[in-house]
């Protein structure tokens, strides 16, 4: 009798599970959703503080995508090119990558992020072009986000 009660209450439980854990299981890391459809991606929330982050990447599309995390001052489709659309990866600051979000599937990525401006992509043919880019802002403990430290242009 109370199975289908159950069936529902775990039904239930999974369902909002995936919020409190967003919140409750805390321990300082704080989780942004990201959602990667064709051709296009959503952060939720897309202002976080710096620290561990952990990015949980749903897509609901038929298609494969990949996910990468930036670090840059430029525009979220400022990102330098190649002839074919991709951006090209050795000219950007990639700190991590998940590089299979199968179709109707999710990834998950454990990072730490410190402050500044992040754009997060999908860098298969044609996707970025076509859209799949977003803006991260990660802010220090004044809640300012800092520009990109003088980094890679330096080489030594
Ligand atoms: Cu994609």
């Amino acid at each position: 009798m109370g199975r289908r009660y159950l069936a529902a209450f775990v039904a239930m439980t999974l369902a909002t599970g995936l919020l409190l854990t967003a919140c409750g299981q805390a321990s300082g890391a704080s989780t942004v959703a990201v959602t990667e459809t064709i051709f296009n991606i959503t952060v939720q929330p897309n202002k976080i503080q710096a620290g561990k982050v952990r990015f949980v990447v749903t897509n609901p599309s038929i298609m494969r995508h990949e996910f990468l995390v930036i670090r840059t001052d430029l525009g979220p489709s400022d990102l330098p090119t190649d002839f074919d659309g991709h951006v090209n990866e050795d000219a950007i600051d990639i700190l991590d990558t998940i590089e299979d979000v199968p179709p109707r599937g999710s990834g998950a990525l454990p990072i730490d992020l410190p402050a500044g401006h992040y754009v997060l992509i999908c860098n298969l043919p044609e996707h970025y072009k076509e859209g799949m880019h977003a803006e991260l802002l990660v802010t220090n403990a004044n809640g300012e986000v800092p520009t990109a430290a003088p980094s890679s242009s330096s080489g030594s």
